[in-house]
């Protein structure tokens, strides 16, 4: 696919505008250690003994070295989820196809610049199930000013799994067709919270402390490898003012869903009456008949200090009443509801497509050991497939977050029905659709998006649940040099690591 060039030069104008001004440096040690929840002592892959791992914090235009340590017995890589990596594909940390591993034992350093974005974005190691210990925020500043009041606080909300297997092994089974695993509980900043318990005694929770009147930015992102989830707090409500790393027009809600790989940059202002108030996450997941995993939720508190007269502190926090974790309409609407806040500088909706593409994701199966014909459905001698433009497929009823490497995909419109090229072209936002790294394609539905190819190298796309990509639901862009000296994907570093030494 060449770069479509009148775009491309727009976004390289951008990109010169604002100096790199600052170096940050951070030291990753990945290693194995061994966490207790539930009763259960488990091996965990993490960096720097933690769980989530460190949070990067930059200011836009930084740029940025960390140097990855792998002491664990795995092949390692580094994904920075949702940063451009504009002519640093190298750095993209996607095993076999942007990189070799880091073996056990060897050490790489990626150089990453972070121009042109400001907002919440992630890391995860790009290894199958380990990303379930291996993933921490990335929190780019603006250099100047937020396009909202400053918030008095910023709280990452990291929300994940605890999984009591080892994740080495489900990631084996999940390649080998095998589904019944099930997380242990949801998380949120590695936390499992009140709702679990091992023989009586309750999992530690997640507390924000706030004070009256004062607002928070929450960045909340979804490391889960199975759930969109459905986040709310009661007695509060969210304005939105991002996703993905990209401003949006302001909006309230009381429930915000983010689906794997997505981001939401939400302010809360402690505007309740003093107390306790749970935070609450649920995954989501299709109706039956589609096979169910069981409910998975999470809850955090948000505490407000307690003085004479001013509340109960003996008084049990205040519950939210959560959404149907089949109603797939919470995450429709919440997603209808993002529109890109346009300002100076922001890149421009391409107003026609070069090329256009239609993807079919879909499940299907494939008979094991290479045979030809096999018994199909419910068999052992076929395994569930998911796919991208497959002829021999099923009806899918999943959403799916497809996340795109190296860029921000416009998503033009979105339907929860069958696509009609000539009714909703009609309907396409061309004025302020939302930039998002991944797109959640409602389930029996679609999402049309367009982006510009300005960035030649080698990018991955796939479905961001843990189990699809792992079963096929994945691609490749190959974007080639453009005609300009900014335009062309340096060589790779001179200490890439090597496959096979
Ligand atoms: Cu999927």
């Amino acid at each position: 696919m060449a770069p479509s060039n009148l775009c491309m030069a727009i976004v390289a104008l951008a990109a010169v505008t604002a100096a790199a001004v600052g170096e940050v440096e951070h030291t990753f040690v990945v290693s194995e250690v061994k966490m207790t929840h539930l009763c259960n002592e488990t091996l965990v892959t993490v960096v720097n003994g933690q769980l989530p791992g460190p949070a990067i914090e930059v200011t836009e235009g930084d740029s940025v070295a960390v140097h990855v340590v792998n002491k664990s017995p795995h092949n390692i890589t580094i994904h920075w989820h949702g940063l451009k990596q504009r002519l640093n594909c190298w750095a993209d940390g996607v095993p076999m196809i942007t990189q070799c591993p880091i073996r056990p034992g060897h050490n790489f350093t990626y150089h990453l610049n972070v121009t042109g974005q400001e907002g919440t974005l992630w890391w995860h190691a790009h290894v199958s199930c380990l990303r379930a210990g291996l993933h921490g925020a990335f929190i780019i500043r603006p250099r100047h000013a937020y396009p909202f009041p400053k918030p008095d606080k910023e709280i990452p909300i990291v929300i994940g799994e605890w999984w009591s297997i080892n994740l080495a092994q489900l990631g084996k089974n999940m390649e080998d067709g095998y589904y019944d695993d099930t997380s242990s509980a949801t998380t949120i900043n590695g936390k499992l919270g009140d709702l679990y318990n091992c023989s009586g005694v309750v999992e530690d929770g997640l507390v924000l402390d706030v004070e009256p009147g004062k607002t928070y930015l929450l960045r909340i992102l979804n490391a889960a490898l199975y759930s969109e989830y459905y986040m709310k707090i009661a007695g509060h409500e969210f304005t939105v003012v991002g996703a993905d790393a990209n401003y949006v027009r302001p909006f309230t809600t009381d429930v915000v869903a983010v689906g794997p790989g997505e981001t939401v940059d939400a302010l809360v202002v402690a505007s309740a009456l003093p107390g306790k108030y749970y935070v609450v996450a649920v995954g989501g997941q299709a109706p039956k008949p589609d096979i169910q995993i069981p409910a998975t939720l999470s809850r955090a508190t948000v505490r407000y200090a307690i003085g004479a007269g001013n509340g109960d502190e003996a008084a049990p926090p205040v519950a939210p009443e959560m959404p149907d974790q089949h109603d797939f309409m919470v995450s429709f609407n919440f997603h209808g509801n993002l529109t890109s806040l346009n300002r100076t500088g922001s890149p421009p909706v391409p107003a026609t497509a070069d090329e256009s593409l239609f993807v079919v994701l879909r499940m299907g199966s494939i008979c094991r050991q290479g045979r030809l014909s096999c018994k199909r459905s419910g068999s052992k001698e076929s395994i569930i497939v998911e796919t991208m433009n497959n002829n021999a497929a099923m009806m899918d009823t999943d959403n799916h977050p497809m996340h795109l490497h190296g860029h921000d995909m416009f998503v033009l419109a979105q339907g929860h029905d069958n696509y009609d090229a000539v009714r909703d072209v009609a309907r396409y936002n061309l004025v302020d659709p939302p930039l998002r790294n991944t797109v959640l394609v409602p389930r029996l539905g679609w999402a049309a998006v367009r982006f510009v190819a300005d960035n030649p190298g080698v990018w991955y796309m796939h479905c961001h649940y843990e189990l699809h990509v792992s079963i096929g639901m994945a691609a490749v862009f190959i974007i080639e040099d453009g005609p300009t000296l900014e335009s062309v994907l340096p060589s790779p570093p001179v200490d890439f690591p090597k496959c096979n030494q």
